[in-house]
């Protein structure tokens, strides 16, 4: 690993970039699993926990075990992993467990607090990671011991989200909050919010915590009317005592998510791959040989969801139009909206992790790429601190550079998208969007999200999924997700 790197003149120093990330990881790392941030996020989060774990997946496979361990401990009996497992001695997050009672649903664990939603299923990539990156003869066994035990728990999640989750079969995940997409006050999710009416009566009292824990800076965080929105969709969830089928009848809310639908495409190659490891290792292990495994029965099932994903990702995606996509706005893949039954017209970075999937067509990529170097991120001849992408289309008149998923750069977004470059040869483009976070992050700080005009670190500090990815890419100049087909 080179230890300088330099891009516009600016040498940034990895040995030290490396050591700060690993120091935040250090830092939030509670002895069950690793908090977010700081105040405002003092639990264990789903997809944090997984991109946490990929970053301690190089120098510390012990800590990156444990961390899916707790969170798969906490698996719900129909298979869901709850988006937050709550440390009830926290108090500084709203809203905290006993908001959520899950145990109005017999599917809920009783011995921990958790929400009664999900988040994008990553988890198996960092269970492969953790797998690959273990260095020693110790590593590498727990890992293997690790990857037995998680397996099926992983399929549960996978069969959970492409069952309950998709009564059409689609291959296609549908969320019931805005929470569940990571993507919180999104604009994409404006136009089925705006739709979503109810009293005041409606709503229990609570207090914002988000406010103080960032220091009062209203202007990056969801506004009232979005957040009292998210709690309204929680108080259904729970008057509907989280029963999956009368949620999807009844949710005003409901949608077919495209990130959420690529994540767990991409993780379901990378459940393949696990089951390549699991099944040589039974092969190689005489008293496990004659185990009569279920690897096959998983393979053709997880083959079965990459089929229906495969048929039916363009088709709920990508609206018609007679251009090729990524040709222009118009032509980019986008949320469908299954209460409206209409695609989401919205300008966001979600458009463009079609290319992680690994689904489009290496022309398609190639037209998706050269629009966004000439187009989408701050616009034509606007300054930002390219290349980074912003969270949302600058040019869009909800774009925020302050607020949120409305505006700023998040670095798990552009972690996607780089594996995504590099998956179809942009070795080029793949660089300079790494080095780029590289002087983002080193200069401003290892933060929740960035000001994409002037690079200001903003939300949470010390941001554990920013360090984890950080590490994982000054490790991984040629990652491994090269491996999967
Ligand atoms: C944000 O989401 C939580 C709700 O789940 C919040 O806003 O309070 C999102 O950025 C989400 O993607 C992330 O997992 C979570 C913790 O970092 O914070």
């Amino acid at each position: 690993m080179t230890t300088t790197t330099t891009t516009n003149n600016n040498t940034t120093d990895l040995k030290k970039l490396l050591q700060d990330c690993e120091e935040v990881l250090n830092h939030n790392w509670n002895g069950s699993f690793t908090i977010p941030s700081d105040t405002l996020y003092p639990h264990q989060w789903s997809w944090d926990a997984a991109f946490i774990a990929i970053g301690n997946s190089y120098a510390n496979t012990e800590r990156a075990i444990k961390e899916l361990e707790f969170l798969f401990d906490a698996q719900w009996k129909n298979g869901m992993v709850p988006h937050i497992v709550f440390n009830e001695k926290e108090k500084t997050y709203f809203p905290a467990a006993d908001f959520y009672e899950i145990t109005r649903s017999p599917n809920a664990p009783t011995n921990i607090g958790t929400s009664g939603m999900t988040q994008p299923p990553v988890h198996a990539i960092s269970c492969y990671y953790i797998y690959k990156n273990a260095k020693d003869q110790n590593s590498k066994t727990a890992a293997m011991d690790f990857l037995e035990k998680i397996f099926p728990k992983l399929m549960k999640f996978h069969r959970y989200l492409l069952t309950d989750r998709d009564p059409e079969q689609s291959g296609l995940v549908t969320i019931l909050h805005p929470w569940e997409s990571g993507e919180d006050d999104s604009p994409i999710w404006d136009e089925p919010l705006s739709r979503i009416s109810f009293e005041k009566t409606d709503l229990p009292k609570f207090e914002r915590l988000d406010i103080i824990a960032v220091e009062g800076a209203a202007d990056t965080i969801p506004s009232d009317e979005e957040y009292n929105k998210f709690i309204y969709l929680i108080e259904l969830m729970k008057k509907y005592n989280y029963d999956e089928k009368i949620m999807n009848e009844k949710m005003p809310f409901k949608i077919k998510d495209l990130l959420f639908s690529s994540i767990l495409y991409v993780a379901n190659h990378y459940l393949l791959k696990i089951i390549e490891i699991l099944a040589e290792n039974h092969n190689q292990d005489p008293d496990k040989k004659n185990k009569s495994d279920n690897y096959e029965n998983s393979k053709k099932e997880i083959l079965q969801w990459l089929g229906r994903t495969e048929r039916n990702y363009y088709r709920y995606f990508l609206p018609p139009h007679n251009l090729k996509v990524g040709e222009s706005e118009l032509s980019l893949f986008l949320d469908y909206d299954l209460v409206a039954n209409q695609w989401i017209k919205s300008k966001t970075v979600s458009s463009l992790i079609p290319i992680f999937t690994g689904l489009l067509l290496p022309e398609e990529a190639d037209t998706m790429v050269k629009w966004l170097k000439h187009s989408y991120h701050c616009g034509p001849g606007k300054y930002c601190h390219e290349p980074v992408l912003p969270s949302t289309g600058p040019l869009a008149e909800y774009f925020s550079p302050l607020t949120y998923w409305r505006g700023p750069v998040w670095i798990n977004m552009n972690w996607m998208f780089w594996l995504g470059l590099l998956r179809y040869g942009y070795d080029k483009e793949a660089e300079v969007i790494r080095q780029a976070i590289f002087e983002l992050v080193q200069k401003n700080g290892i933060r929740e999200y960035y000001d994409p005009y002037t690079g200001k670190g903003l939300g949470g500090k010390k941001f554990s999924w920013t360090a984890a990815l950080v590490i994982d890419m000054i490790h991984n100049s040629q990652p491994i997700n090269q491996e999967i087909s």
